[in-house]
C-alpha cells in the first residue's frame, strides 16, 4: 500500500510512525521566537533519527479545553519550522496539523506534504486548498469542537457514525480530484468520545480498513490511557506503546506518537510477526 504525498511515497506494508512536533510556546515563553523554532527543529531531527516516517507539526493545541490560537500566531509558529526543516532537506514528509485553510496553504507553500485535519476538511476552503496541491491528506473524525467536545459525547452507534463520516469526506475528496492514494483516515480517538466510544472504535479498526485508505491512529498519551492505567500524562509511555502495537495489529498503518524510539522498536516486532 503506497501513500502519495507531494514528492514522497510512504510504504505502509509495515506500520509506520508519525512523530509529533508541537510548536507551542508554553515552555519557551521567555525564550522568544528563535528559541522556539530552534527547539522544534532540534526535536524534529531527533525524531527522524529515531525512525519517524513522517513529522506532524502543530501550532495550535486541540486538546480538550485548549485556548484557540489566532491565525497569525499559528502561522508564525509553524511556517518557520517547516522552512527550516525543508532547508535541511530532511528525508521524510512534513505533515501540518491544522484545520485552518490559510495555514494549510502556507504550510504547503513552505514545503509540507501532508495536511492532517482534525476537522476532516469541513472548514470552508480547506478541500480546495488540498485539491489544488499534490499534498496527501488525513481526514479525522471529531464530534463537536475541542473546547466542549468532552462534555457529553453521544452516539447511537459510534462505529457506524464515524465510518459514515470518514466515507463521506473521502468521497468528497475523490469528487474534488484528490486521488484515493493521497487520502488517509483516522477515527479521532479522544475527540468527542468517551472511554467506551474509544474502546469500541479501537476494536472496530479492521472495519475501517474496508474504506480502502490507510488508517492513522493517535492514542499516544491520551486521557483514555490515563483512565485505564491511572497514570498522569507524563507516565503513559508503556500504555501508549501497547496501544500503538495493538492498533497496528488491528490494521493501523500510521501511528501518531510522542515517543518515537519506543514505538518504532515495538512496531519492528509487530512487522516481524505479521
Ligand atoms: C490527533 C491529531 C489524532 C490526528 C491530535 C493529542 C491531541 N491528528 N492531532 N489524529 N490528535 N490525525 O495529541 O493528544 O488522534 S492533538
Amino acid at each position: 500500500m503506497l501513500f502519495h504525498c507531494g514528492r514522497f511515497r510512504l510504504n505502509f506494508d509495515q506500520p509506520q510512525v508519525m512523530g509529533i512536533v508541537n510548536v507551542t510556546p508554553d515552555s519557551f515563553s521567555d525564550g522568544g521566537q528563535f528559541q522556539q523554532v530552534d527547539a522544534a527543529v532540534h526535536h524534529a531531527l531527533t525524531l527522524i533519527e529515531q525512525g519517524a516516517a513522517v513529522l506532524d507539526i502543530g501550532g495550535e493545541s486541540t486538546r480538550p479545553n485548549a485556548t484557540p490560537v489566532s491565525l497569525t500566531e499559528e502561522l508564525q509558529r509553524v511556517v518557520p519550522v517547516i522552512e527550516a526543516l525543508v532547508a535541511r532537506d530532511i528525508p521524510v514528509p512534513i505533515s501540518i496539523d491544522t484545520y485552518k485553510p490559510a495555514v494549510m496553504q502556507a504550510a504547503i507553500a513552505a514545503g509540507a506534504s501532508i495536511v492532517n485535519d482534525v476537522r476532516g476538511l469541513q472548514e470552508p476552503g480547506a478541500l480546495e486548498v488540498v485539491a489544488k496541491s499534490d499534498a496527501g491528506v488525513c481526514i479525522m473524525h471529531m464530534q463537536g469542537m475541542p473546547q466542549t467536545m468532552q462534555l457529553d459525547p453521544h452516539y447511537e452507534d459510534v462505529v457506524a457514525e464515524v465510518k459514515l463520516f470518514l466515507q463521506t469526506q473521502r468521497d468528497m475528496c475523490l469528487a474534488a480530484g484528490i486521488a484515493q492514494d493521497r487520502i488517509m483516515l483516522d477515527p479521532g480517538f479522544g475527540f468527542g468520545k468517551t472511554r467506551a466510544h474509544n474502546i469500541a472504535l479501537a476494536k472496530a479498526l479492521p472495519e475501517f480498513s474496508e474504506l480502502g485508505c490507510p488508517l492513522l491512529v493517535g492514542l499516544s498519551r491520551k486521557s483514555v490511557l490515563g483512565q485505564m492505567t491511572g497514570n498522569d500524562v507524563d507516565a503513559r509511555l508503556h500504555a501508549s506503546v501497547a496501544a500503538a502495537v495493538i492498533s497496528a495489529m488491528q490494521g493501523a498503518h500510521l501511528l501518531r506518537v510522542h515517543d518515537v524510539k519506543a514505538t518504532v522498536e515495538a512496531l519492528k516486532v509487530v512487522a516481524a510477526l505479521k
